[in-house]
């Protein structure tokens, strides 16, 4: 990884958008992450338990994901993924890391009854399950496709469409998915809030847009969903950033890891 940003939450060190120098505790999370709405998924979490954590940027652009440092924690080749450094754990997949946040902060995710515990959890993998990777596949076809599929558009289109509507069917007689605020919600926003560019709008989804205007004005909404927002990004016209995220098969998937058996 190229850069370390020591980065400290509002909540703990008065002033969030404010990277320390340095770092003198070293009982904290280590996030690998770029500003997408997966990285935003585990910013957010952050931001809201209030644990201090260090960002290690992976610039997805760049072939970051490749470096055989984060394939030792992330073997799918993709951020977001943490390291305890109290613990010695890493984790990687969204759900898999806010649960352990949750674990550890004890925020977000009941640990009982078993009926409030699963209520969230079952919303938790319908994001990453459902919400998450169909409106991956329709930002893929709208944001980085020279030409226009119709076919592909139109089949994740409807899909998140669907899917909003799910939520909104859900949301009608509760505040937020799955009881009180939860990792389901955090889960849910980052993949919500590119619904203009996304070709939706919520207009048809008014309990959505209640939850969605309520998560949007949170403090540690809005810091995590910042957090990099100024990072060059130019994934979509960058003809080497192109092929190192869009031409992968299994030989970039071998090649990565024959690195680790040397
Ligand atoms: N299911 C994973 C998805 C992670 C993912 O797709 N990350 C993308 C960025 S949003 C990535 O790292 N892409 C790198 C690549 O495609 O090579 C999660 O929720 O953590």
């Amino acid at each position: 990884m190229r850069n370390i940003i020591y980065w400290k939450p509002d909540s703990l060190h008065g002033n969030a958008s404010s990277h320390a120098t340095s770092s003198d505790d070293k009982r904290m999370i280590e996030l690998y992450y770029w500003p997408t709405p997966n990285g935003h998924k585990i910013s957010i979490m952050l931001e809201e338990c209030g644990l201090e954590y260090e960002v290690k940027p992976v610039n997805i652009g760049a072939g970051d994901q490749f470096d055989p440092e984060f394939l030792r924690i992330s073997p799918n080749n993709r951020m977001p993924a943490i390291v305890d450094t109290e613990t010695g754990i890493s984790v990687f997949e969204g759900g898999a890391i806010l649960i352990y946040l949750a674990e550890k902060a004890e925020k977000f995710l009941p640990k009982a009854p078993p009926e409030a515990r699963f209520e969230v959890l079952q919303w938790l993998f319908w994001q990453a399950g459902g919400l998450g990777p169909m409106a991956g596949q329709l930002s893929h076809f709208v944001n980085y496709t020279k030409e226009e599929i119709h076919y592909a558009l139109k089949r994740y289109a409807d899909e998140y469409d669907r899917l909003l509507a799910v939520m909104d069917v859900r949301l009608r007689d509760r505040e937020f998915l799955a009881g009180d605020y939860s990792v389901a919600d955090i889960a849910s926003f980052p993949w919500v809030l590119p619904y203009r560019r996304l070709g939706n709008d919520l207009d048809k989804f008014v309990n959505v847009r209640r939850w969605f205007d309520t998560l949007k004005v949170r403090p540690a909404v809005q810091r995590g969903v910042n957090l990099g927002k100024d990072w060059r990004r130019d994934e979509a016209r960058n003809e080497r950033a192109r092929a190192l995220l869009f031409d992968q098969d299994s030989a970039t998937v071998f090649a990565a890891a024959s690195v680790l058996e040397e």
